[in-house]
């Protein structure tokens, strides 16, 4: 029988006081180092205006006999049928969100209904997954009118098993995809971010043999010191779905002298450690990647792969961040997934390719990818960049820390955070939240979270991003409990903007944990081409001189390890909605929607070129 990928993880979860998580579903890794049938391009579409009636009968639960069918209406003969049809219905391209397709979707928060036709011809033994790299915010699948699998999140890739669904010939594929922001969801209702629906990034079928890799975890052995000098060992697990014991794994890095044959466990699990004959280690300065093969089983029932992985260690002594045992300054930003130029939902190269432009000419090695988890490009060409990541999971403000049933999904989009990028080198932290509200339920909530990252990957610092105190007089002190349970405090603080005068920075006197310390949000609003004296709001001379005083300020801080101005582009919320200055985006920006550069960004080039603020 199949077994579930997670089951090893699962059944030794520590039990948790508030709720037992459910399995990981299958979830294939490296899947864009796969061969893979694309489905992306043209996918019909219909609007399921709500309360949605199509999708939900009114007792909530899901049609099946609705749209899901795909039945056409009679146009010639017979009593007429059905009030819909794909098949003359307009398109949306996948991947993409629907909101900057169509004028008349761009405010939609609903279902929208996605049909294509596609042509598979199944072959014996093998196991078909329909890989969805992100739907936000919830899915429902249907193949050839089979209802194959839902899925929660709007931010992480899901995989559905179709083998005993397809035909050969002619297949199709129907998906609702419901963007309502729910109390109980994660992100809950209030985000300051625009809400794209859709199917946001690639969909594709993944055939694969009855045996399969669905899983790897290839990394520096993560010993209790590092020397550079014996970073030789690598260490992890290749996972095989429906492996009896003793299946073989192939596992070879040619270039560093690694050619192992591994045997999987009675989980179809086969952990490693191997002896690598000369590292170079993954920097900001040498993103070195290696080729690593792999493989199981033989014959027709062989699955093999190859990723590009980099190798270095990442970990936290007292208040400083070694990279590789040297200590270093994150010269970074934040940055939501909205695509420059064209606005709406990153999903192309293109649109990574502009921002890592941006990133380059601000001379940043790091970012944080706010608020949740972005397309897997952006981490692909971090590694090839050497730019170092902050990733994270859409808990941001409030969130229904009260529920079990919300631990429960939080726990699962960590899951697939971890599980799709464990491998990239360039993610040196995981975030398990955002500005979270200082109480007792929401402090064991996220410390059980951060617990569960460590357990899930223990060669990762945890963070998080939290907000307060206000200043009493000067005085600045951070007492937020959480704070304990983090390895690397993320502080937001918003002095000059939406606290105090840019000129209070200076006298301010921070108390913070013995830890390192990222200022993990700071900044302020100006209108690209708005200029004026620098008290002037929203003038591009008043951002800079925002900064300019955050950074007389930062500089006194002594376990500060890194910078991330809030934000790198300006990006669109719909709780923005001051007329001329803001029309509907947040322009907290260092570069427009369209890529205008303000001069905050010119004073982080120059600030990250000479390393004028903050020491490693
Ligand atoms: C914050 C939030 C971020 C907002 C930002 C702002 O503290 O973390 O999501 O967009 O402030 O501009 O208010």
């Amino acid at each position: 029988g199949h077994r579930n990928a997670l089951l090893s993880l699962v059944c030794c979860a520590i039990a948790s006081p508030l709720l037992a998580q459910q399995p990981l579903k299958t979830l294939l890794v490296g899947v864009d180092h796969r061969t893979v049938t694309s489905l992306d391009g043209n996918w019909h579409y219909l609007v399921d205006q709500p309360p949605a009636r199509a999708l939900y009968a009114p007792d909530g639960k899901v049609n099946d006999k609705t749209y899901a069918l795909n039945t056409h209406p009679n146009i010639d003969s017979g009593p007429h049928n059905a009030e819909y049809d794909f098949a003359t219905a307009p398109t949306l391209k996948v991947p993409g969100d629907w909101n900057t397709q169509d004028p008349t979707l761009f405010r939609y928060e609903g279902v929208i209904w996605y049909q294509r036709d596609f042509g598979f011809e199944p072959k014996p033994n093998t196991r078909t997954f329909l890989h969805i790299g992100a739907a936000n915010y919830k899915s429902f699948v249907w193949v050839n009118q089979k209802r194959i699998c839902d899925h929660e999140g709007g931010f992480t890739p899901f995989d559905c098993e179709v083998t005993a669904a397809l035909k050969p010939g002619n297949n199709f594929v129907v998906i609702a995809v419901d963007s309502t922001r729910e109390v109980d969801g994660i992100p809950s209702v209030g985000i300051d971010w625009f809400n794209y629906g859709g199917l946001t990034r690639d969909v594709s079928l993944v055939t694969v043999p009855m045996q399969f890799i669905d899983d790897y975890d290839i990394h520096l052995k993560h010993g209790s010191t590092f020397s550079a000098a014996d970073a030789t060992t690598l260490t992890g697990y290749v996972h095989v779905v429906g492996a009896t014991a003793g299946t073989p794994v192939t596992l070879r890095i040619p270039e560093a002298g690694v050619d192992t044959t591994l045997k999987t466990d009675a989980d179809g699990r086969a952990p490693f450690e191997v002896k690598a004959s000369k590292l170079e280690l993954w920097s900001h300065e040498t993103p070195k990647l290696y080729k690593v093969e792999l493989a199981s089983g033989s014959g027709d029932q062989q699955d093999k792969l190859t990723d590009d992985i980099g190798f270095r260690d990442i970990r936290v002594d007292g208040t400083r961040i070694l990279l590789n045992g040297k200590a270093i300054f994150l010269q970074g930003v934040n940055e939501h997934a909205e695509a420059p130029y064209r606005t709406g939902r990153v999903c192309t190269d293109e649109d990574v390719k502009n921002i890592f432009g941006f990133l380059k000419d601000m001379n940043a090695n790091f970012v944080r990818l706010a608020h949740y988890p972005h397309d897997e490009r952006m981490e692909r060409e971090a590694d090839r960049d050497g730019i170092m990541i902050w990733s994270e999971i859409p808990l941001w403000q409030h969130i229904s820390f009260d529920k079990p049933e919300v631990y429960a999904k939080a726990t699962y989009m960590l899951n697939e955070m971890i599980r799709r990028d464990r491998d990239k080198a360039s993610v040196i932290l995981w975030s398990v939240s955002n500005e979270t509200p200082n109480n007792p339920t929401r402090t064991q909530f996220l410390t059980n979270l951060a617990n569960e990252a460590r357990r899930l990957d223990p060669t990762r610092p945890i963070t998080s991003a939290i907000i307060g105190p206000h200043a009493k007089g000067n005085e600045m002190v951070e007492n937020d409990p959480l704070t304990n349970a983090l390895d690397v405090v993320g502080q937001n603080e918003y002095v000059g903007w939406y606290e105090g005068r840019p000129e209070d920075a200076d006298n301010i006197k921070w108390t913070l944990p013995q830890k390192p310390i990222l200022i993990s949000e700071f900044g302020a609003e100006a209108k690209q081409g708005n200029h004026g004296g620098k008290d002037q709001r929203w003038t591009e001379e008043q951002q800079v001189n925002v900064y300019e005083h955050q950074f007389v300020m930062i500089n006194k801080i002594p376990q500060v390890r890194g910078l991330i101005p809030w934000i790198l582009m300006d990006f669109r919320s719909p709780t923005r909605n001051i007329p001329k200055l803001q029309d509907g985006f947040n322009r907290k920006g260092l570069i427009s929607e369209d890529g205008k550069k303000k001069q905050a960004f010119y004073l982080f080039q120059k600030t990250y070129k000479e390393h004028s603020v903050g020491k490693a």
